[in-house]
């Protein structure tokens, strides 16, 4: 549990801009880092991008700009333990800095040219000192291990965000497995490297600077864990599928969609959870699952699934389609898009097709346009007829959320039957489990007890009256 006396990390993010890779791509992956790492608990405090030939090279960025990382930590800007030999200068093309030396270890790295091209639009400093670095890309074993001894401080990439976050949405036991293999798959390989007893911070799975034996030691460890796991992932096989019928007198939506649609926004103002999750503190909380408020009768349960995200690394696919399995057990889907996002018909696409390759077609589904505060009127009378039959909202608007809700209430209510119920004045208890349970319209009193008029599925009457000595009266529909 996190007490609220303990300090938020503070974070910066760092880019490497490919050649291929537009400005704009480039930001915006970036600005989707930044969420990820807000939802792991961190205070994203400044962020700095840098165009690189390629994300090969000793500590991926160019010396200069690593000493600026450095100064953003608190670090010395260079690498204790590395080989540093000056290049030749002719060779390199675009050479602009008189002390662009080139680090080179005896790992395999391709030297890069280190040049460092004019400073990258996408940059903020951060005003104050940041206690992690998270690179938007993946690191190598040794390249983490140099950017942390040049920062001084943590450092995490993209890959090891992403696990973070998975392994927090996992809920089933397979979901739970997968994920845990690709954290075990993730640290192995960088175990030598972080183990290996020279000048580490914060030391890995198998730190303490303990030799080479100790962490071929660890490394058969975890891949004899690996093993097992998936041993035990391979037996349980098929038992989500039979896990998805419905709890008794629990419904639930999952909202579904890429990172940034507005799905944990929604979330909070539908499940009046705004204070709690606005103070950052709290958001690293488990929230994904909470009932609708006010609550409904019967409790109408929504769910925030794992955002699909843009750059997933392929290793990740399995896990992060387990993750899904919350949305297996819904009984409605809300399809959550960015109205704001021109991409936001493509990532309705992907996120329709995984979802029916984890097995969830079949499930009734929403399509939601949010942000439309953020449309023209023309824009939105355009997607209105391009998508007739979705629901239009703004979670920042409460009488969007509130017709929201209403419209689920409708939707589980067709399934309903109306009914009267009577219960004797001798059966103790059954009138506050049905209250608490089941949406009573009226109710009257007469010599054999109380009559109520309820709206419920017929299962949970059923349920009901296998419990009590109840009667049901008669079809109200
Ligand atoms: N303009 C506008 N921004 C919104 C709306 N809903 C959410 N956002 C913003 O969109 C960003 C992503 O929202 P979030 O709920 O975290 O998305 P998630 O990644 O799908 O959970 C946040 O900065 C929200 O403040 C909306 O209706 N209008
Ligand atoms: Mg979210």
């Amino acid at each position: 549990m996190i007490s609220t006396s303990e300090k938020i990390k503070t974070a910066v993010l760092v880019g490497i801009q490919l050649p291929s890779v537009t400005d704009q791509e480039n930001s915006s992956s970036l600005d989707e880092l930044a969420r990820l790492v807000t939802t792991l608990g961190y205070r994203v405090i400044g962020r700095m991008s840098q165009r690189r030939p390629s994300q090969r090279g000793a500590t991926v960025l160019g010396d200069g700009k690593l000493k600026e990382l450095a100064d953003w930590t608190g670090g010395t800007g260079t690498v204790a333990a590395m080989v540093v030999h000056k290049k030749h200068k002719a060779a390199l093309k675009f050479e602009k800095k008189a002390d662009a030396d080139e680090f080179e270890r005896d790992d395999g790295w391709e030297e890069v040219d280190s040049t460092e091209p004019e400073d990258h639009g996408d940059s903020t400093a951060p005003k104050e000192k940041a206690d992690v670095v998270i690179f938007d890309c993946d690191l190598s074993p040794s390249q983490l291990r140099n950017v942390e001894s040049a920062t001084g401080v943590q450092v995490l990439d993209r890959t090891g965000v992403i696990i973070e976050i998975f392994s927090r949405h996992a809920r089933t036991r397979a979901a739970r497995l997968q994920v845990e293999i690709a954290r075990l798959m993730y640290v192995a390989p960088r175990l030598r490297e972080t183990g290996g007893g020279e000048d580490r911070q914060g030391g890995g799975v198998g730190g303490k600077g303990a030799g080479e034996s100790s962490i071929e030691l660890d490394r058969r460890k975890i891949r004899d864990r690996v093993k097992e796991l998936k041993n035990e992932l391979a037996s349980i096989g098929q038992e989500h599928l039979t896990r998805r019928a419905r709890r008794e007198q629990e419904i639930s939506v999952a909202l579904v969609g890429y990172t940034n649609a507005g799905k944990s926004s929604l979330m909070r103002a539908m499940t009046g959870s705004e204070v709690l999750v606005a103070d950052k503190l709290f958001a690293t909380l488990d929230t994904t699952v909470r009932a609708i408020y006010p609550e409904t009768r019967p409790k109408i349960l929504l769910s925030d699934t794992v955002g699909f995200i843009k750059k997933l690394p392929h290793d990740l696919v399995a896990s992060f389609k387990s993750t899904l399995d919350e949305a297996l057990n819904a009984s409605l889907l809300l399809y959550v898009v960015d109205s704001a996002d021109p991409s936001f018909r493509s990532q309705l696409e992907v996120t329709k097709k995984v979802l029916a390759e984890v097995g969830a077609a079949e499930i009734p589904s929403y399509l939601v346009l949010n942000k439309i505060d953020c449309l023209s009127a023309e824009q939105l009378q355009e997607l209105k007829s391009e998508f007739p039959d979705a629901v239009y909202l703004s979670t920042r608007n409460q009488d969007d959320i509130k017709s929201l809700r209403e419209q689920l209430i409708k939707f589980f209510e067709t399934e309903m039957v109306d009914k009267e119920v009577l219960v004797p004045y001798t059966v103790q208890g059954a009138i506050g489990d049905i209250r608490a349970k089941i949406r009573v319209l009226s109710e009257a009193y007469d010599e054999n007890g109380v009559i109520l008029k309820v709206r419920a599925h017929q299962e949970d009457l059923d349920a009901l009256q296998k419990r009590y000595e109840i009667r049901i009266l008669k079809d109200k529909k």
